[in-house]
């Protein structure tokens, strides 16, 4: 059975289980659902057929299985194809990473949904480099060529899209983060990555926002 993931016309909070399955050839449907009138009706029946288990996307469908909430579907996925990592020491660290790419997520999002941001660009590169100079810690007490592991994981999928999407705000943000700088130049150098990211599978928007 191949997956159906359900979303916007976005990147979003979805891009990095589709760079999951794009960079490991796992076959997957897009359903690509437009805002506005279209996904109001969508959403109303999605919640009473239980397609959308919170009236949210993405959603990630597996034969009867309808996922919902974009660290579940990345955990499902990544448990399910090996992607999690080599053991528990590493799988927990995995874990603690992408759970990290979602807080630095998270200081995109209201960053950038925020209506006056333009004047408050300064402040959020500061708090983002805050959090990139403990990643960048990190990676250099690990000395592992991804995050965590030595093969690309769950949490390096994640952590490569949030840099691609905050490098589009500032471009040269990694350039006092040597280890985060090559690990995000290795997977964007990743054969299928560029193959999907030059497709017309990729949606370059990360969010409906006109300068993001
Ligand atoms: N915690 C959820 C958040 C899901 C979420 O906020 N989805 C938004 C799009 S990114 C949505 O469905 N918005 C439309 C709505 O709530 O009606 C996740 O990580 O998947």
């Amino acid at each position: 059975m191949t997956y159906t993931i359900t979303y916007f016309p976005i990147r979003g909070r979805v891009e990095h289980a589709r760079l999951l399955l794009e960079d490991n050839k796992i076959p997957y449907k897009s359903q690509v659902v437009q805002f506005g009138d279209e996904w109001s009706s969508f959403k109303k029946k999605g919640l009473d057929s239980g397609e959308l288990p919170f009236g949210q996307v993405p959603v990630l469908h597996d034969d009867k299985l309808h996922l919902a909430q974009s660290g579940a579907i990345a955990r499902y996925l990544a448990r399910k194809h090996n992607k999690y990592g080599a053991n528990e020491e590493e799988m927990a660290l995995n874990d603690m990473m992408f759970d990290m790419g979602i807080d630095i997520q998270n200081i995109y999002v209201k960053f950038i949904f925020d209506e006056s941001h333009k004047q408050k660009k300064e402040e959020f590169v500061k708090e983002v480099k805050g959090k990139l100079d403990l990643v960048e810690k990190f990676m250099k007490r690990q000395g592992k060529p991804y995050l965590a592991s030595s093969e690309p994981t769950f949490a390096d999928y994640l952590m490569f899209e949030v840099l691609d999407v905050i490098k589009r705000q500032q471009d040269d943000i990694l350039k006092e983060f040597s280890h985060l700088d090559s690990f995000y130049d290795k997977m964007k150098s990743r054969p299928n990555i560029i193959a999907y990211r030059q497709s017309d599978r990729f949606f370059e928007k990360p969010v409906p926002v006109e300068d993001a």
